[in-house]
């Protein structure tokens, strides 16, 4: 700790870094044998009470896995979502005066993250809570995070669906080269689970829950071993294709408030189809401005929606076909964690890395929002 304050006195360089990262995964999870068999019982109870309507269809485990390579995901609340008369997670509803479940699994990601450094709370400057979907409107759940670890300074939320988290690794970035902080946390609490839709057979087998922290921090202060930022980009495009129409104006029109539009809908195959050709020539693009040969990265830490997405998406950006240590995945166990899949994958697969090494973090989403990360580890 004394080595930490002592170099906390350092003249800021203006050049961000990934000081360290943290992870909180839900002790429940759920395999595919065990979601398709709630799910069928639903089917079987739907179409014996609705005889005369078109019958729903079962699901199955070949199929999740075949088209998406997800074999499990975590959740917060197992039970309730595997129940067929349930079908969504039940988390008690808590007092005023006790810490938001998304606050609580953000700071746990993110005390991992400051030990992992060597960072007291109190030489943070920042905490972004950058996720798909808050719990609540205000106060912002980066300024309870803030406030539980005892950070000073500012803190504020921001939603890009899955991009949020690279969209605040830059934001924190900025910070930091503009010198208006030495250390941000850019923490993503997801529970992707209170906004799918697990009757829906086309998606109800996508998501998981999770936290995830980033903290991004001048090269002046950051720990011997770290990862220097070498470029962030970002890029939005408008489109219906992946959408929640869940909101505080809903409540004016009470008789549409339950409808499934206002939980996670999309027209998978569209997404498929233009994300996959936008994200591997915004990579490339980036990569030949940063003077980086895209097939000299020696890891893709890539958004975790999709197996089949990520192969394209790597084959294209090195040349060849990826291999697992290439392009680690993380889907098969967590699910589509949206923001905070590419950072978990980075948490998990970065360590046996050699200094030097060049690596890109990049997530893609709904939006479509993209955002790349391009790092190379020193130390
Ligand atoms: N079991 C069995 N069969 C099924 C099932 C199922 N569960 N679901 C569909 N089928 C059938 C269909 O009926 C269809 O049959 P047919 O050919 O006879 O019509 C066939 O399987 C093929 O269906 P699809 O075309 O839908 O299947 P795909 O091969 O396209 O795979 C995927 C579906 C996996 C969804 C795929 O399209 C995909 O991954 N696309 C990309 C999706 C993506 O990346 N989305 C990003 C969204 S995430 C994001 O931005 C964050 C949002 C915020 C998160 C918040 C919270 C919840």
């Amino acid at each position: 700790m004394q080595e930490t304050h002592v170099a906390l006195t350092a003249k800021m360089t203006g050049r961000p870094v990934i000081s360290a990262t943290g992870l909180f995964t839900p002790p429940e999870s759920i395999t595919n044998e065990e979601l398709v068999a709630s799910f069928n019982a639903f089917v079987d109870r739907h179409n014996a009470a609705h005889p005369d309507a078109e019958p729903l269809a079962y699901s199955s485990v070949e199929f999740i896995e075949k088209a998406s390579g997800i074999k499990a995901r975590h959740v917060m609340s197992k039970a309730p979502i595997l129940d067929p008369e349930i079908m969504c997670p039940r988390l008690p509803e808590r007092a005023n005066d006790e810490i938001s479940v998304m606050a609580e699994i953000g700071v746990a990601a993110a005390k991992q993250a400051l030990e992992r450094a060597g960072r007291r709370p109190e030489d943070v400057d920042a905490v972004l809570c950058a996720a798909s979907n808050m719990q609540r409107a205000y106060p912002a759940m980066a300024i309870e995070i803030q406030q539980a670890l005892g950070i000073e300074g500012f803190g504020f939320d921001m939603n890009v669906a899955c991009s949020s988290a690279t969209f605040g690794i830059q934001t924190a970035a900025d910070y930091v080269r503009a010198g208006n902080a030495r250390s941000v946390l850019v923490v993503s609490p997801e529970i992707t689970s209170g906004h799918l839709n697990w009757r829906d057979r086309d998606s109800h087998f996508i998501f998981g829950d999770v936290a995830t922290a980033v903290l991004v921090e001048d090269a002046a202060i950051a720990p011997a071993q770290h990862w220097e930022i070498l470029g962030t980009k970002l890029k939005t495009v408008f489109s219906n294709n992946i959408r929640n129409n869940f909101g505080f104006l809903n409540r004016a029109h009470p008789e549409s408030a339950g409808s499934a539009d206002k939980l996670f809908v999309q027209e998978g195959r569209k997404v498929f189809k233009e994300v996959v050709p936008m994200v591997a020539q915004m990579i490339i693009d980036e990569a030949g401005r940063l003077g980086i040969d895209p097939a000299s990265l020696r890891r893709l830490w890539l958004h975790q929606a999709n197996a089949g997405m990520n192969r394209l998406i790597a084959q294209r950006v090195l040349g060849h076909e990826a291999s697992e240590d290439e392009s680690p995945t993380v889907l098969d166990t967590y699910g589509n964690t949206s923001s905070a899949g590419s950072i978990i994958a980075f948490h998990q697969h970065n360590e046996e890395l050699a200094a030097g090494d060049t690596g890109l973090i990049c997530s893609f989403g709904a939006g479509y929002s993209a955002g790349t990360v391009f790092v190379r580890k020193v130390g």
